[in-house]
């Protein structure tokens, strides 16, 4: 058996669905799309992504000694869980699949450390490898693209036949010559089904997302405000977003995932019920979310995408629970304005008088820092939306 039949035993054996392996040679093409990708503005918002960064992330010999191979690993975390019955007076929202379950960085971190050990014994040399899961600075679908992990899809996402795009990717970079594979050369062909679904249009030509427009990058990166046109596309997503996976058909065929930690312990996981996203504290939402994707996005973005979400369902019972945000003043001005908006959209007696009265309050203070003035403009267009909504 060679090293690298080997390697793919010890990899599916850990649990990994797909092991394909690519030769280390820099990843030019990738360079390009990527850096015209920032200089388009298409990675706005996340600073971390430099052209320094992006030549690093597709040079493989500046991030290993003697890099040889690559090896590409993916698994899915693809769960079933159906939304509880929805109760009037309870709204839920949606977490994006991939963050049901445990935090995937430590999971998968600690079973590709188990493969490169593995795999580290298996050689009759000594080996230097160096691991990647997301964080770390390599173009992760550049190199599961030329290993032949899957295909680029036109959502940007790696279609591995038979398994889905409901997969998460590891590398092993190794100063070892591997039996590289080929790349899968197939593509999406004429279905566009993604890039139609997308609620904001962030899909703007097949293979290039406008992370500015996307509802996963605003609901997990975005530190600040939400664009005010982009709110009510938003729907119940409040971390993440798998619109553009749920319609690939290539998902239709896909497996289960079979990892017991990346799928939802229970329905809160994957539907929580939003009054209660509200009435968490910072305190209560580290304890909540500890071992979860989803601390990234923090209490207050959290909180803040909870607000955009019942802007959406709009439930009269949410009008409760959003008044105590606003009237609140020890509430952060980014929640607030949020809560102001969601109950602009939700209307009605009630909603208008709140926003009436923390119009008032805001006319009372004298003067305004930026956080206070953005509040105060997002109350008034507030009330100007609650006074054309009919309550439903
Ligand atoms: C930054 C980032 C994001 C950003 C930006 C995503 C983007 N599309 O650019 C945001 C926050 C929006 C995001 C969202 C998500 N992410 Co993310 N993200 C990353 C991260 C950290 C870097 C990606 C990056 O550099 N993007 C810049 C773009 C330019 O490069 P690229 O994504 O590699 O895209 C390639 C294609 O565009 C392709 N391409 C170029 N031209 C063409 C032309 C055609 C026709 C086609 C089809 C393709 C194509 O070339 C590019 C370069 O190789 C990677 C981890 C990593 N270290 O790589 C995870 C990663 C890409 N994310 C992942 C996941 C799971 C998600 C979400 C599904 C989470 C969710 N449910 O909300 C969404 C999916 C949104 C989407 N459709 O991409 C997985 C994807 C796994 C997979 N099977 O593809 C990764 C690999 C993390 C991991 N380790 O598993 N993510």
């Amino acid at each position: 058996m060679t090293l690298s039949s080997r390697l793919k035993e010890i990899a599916h054996g850990h649990g990994f669905d797909v092991v394909r392996i690519a030769d280390a040679a820099p990843l030019v093409d990738a360079a390009r799309t990527m850096h015209s990708r920032l200089a388009s503005g298409h990675l706005d918002g996340m600073p971390w992504v430099t052209h320094e960064r992006i030549d690093l992330a597709t040079t493989p010999q500046r991030l290993l000694l003697g890099a040889k191979s690559f090896i590409s690993l993916g698994i899915s975390y693809l769960g079933v869980r159906e939304p509880p019955p929805s109760v009037p007076g309870t709204p839920r929202g949606r977490i994006a699949r991939y963050a049901w379950g445990s935090d995937y960085h430590d999971v998968l971190k600690d079973l590709t450390i188990q493969v490169r050990d593995d795999l580290i014994r298996a050689c009759a040399q000594p080996v230097r490898a160096r691991i990647f899961v997301d964080s770390s600075p390599l173009a992760e679908r550049a190199v599961a693209e030329r290993a032949g992990t899957g295909w680029f899809g036109k959502n940007t996402m790696i279609l591995t036949p038979g398994v889905g795009s409901f997969t998460l990717l590891t590398t092993i970079l190794v100063d070892v010559e591997l039996e590289p594979d080929a790349p899968l050369g197939k593509s999406c062909g004429s279905c566009t089904r993604c890039i139609s679904a997308c609620p904001t249009g962030a899909l703007v030509a097949p293979g290039v997302l406008d992370a500015p427009t996307c509802i996963s990058f605003h609901t997990i990166e975005n530190r600040g405000s939400i664009p005010l046109e982009l709110r009510h596309l938003f729907g119940d997503w409040i971390f993440g977003c798998d619109d553009c996976q749920e319609v690939c058909p290539v998902n239709r065929r896909a497996i289960e995932g079979r990892l017991a930690s990346l799928r939802a312990y229970q329905d809160d996981d994957a539907f929580p019920a939003l009054h209660q996203l509200l009435a968490m504290d910072d305190q209560q939402f580290r304890a909540r979310y500890r071992g979860s994707a989803v601390t990234r996005t923090k209490h207050r973005g959290l909180v803040r995408n909870a607000c955009v979400a019942l802007g959406n369902v709009r439930d009269p019972s949410s009008v409760g629970p959003l008044l105590s945000l606003l009237h609140n003043p020890s509430t952060d001005a980014i929640i607030r304005s949020h809560a102001a908006w969601a109950l602009g959209r939700i209307g009605g007696r009630e909603a208008r008088n709140g926003l009436e009265s923390a119009s008032k309050a805001v006319e009372e203070v004298s003067c305004l820092d930026e956080a206070g003035a953005g509040y105060a403009s997002e109350v008034e267009a507030a009330l100007a939306m609650a006074s054309t909504q009919r309550l439903c």
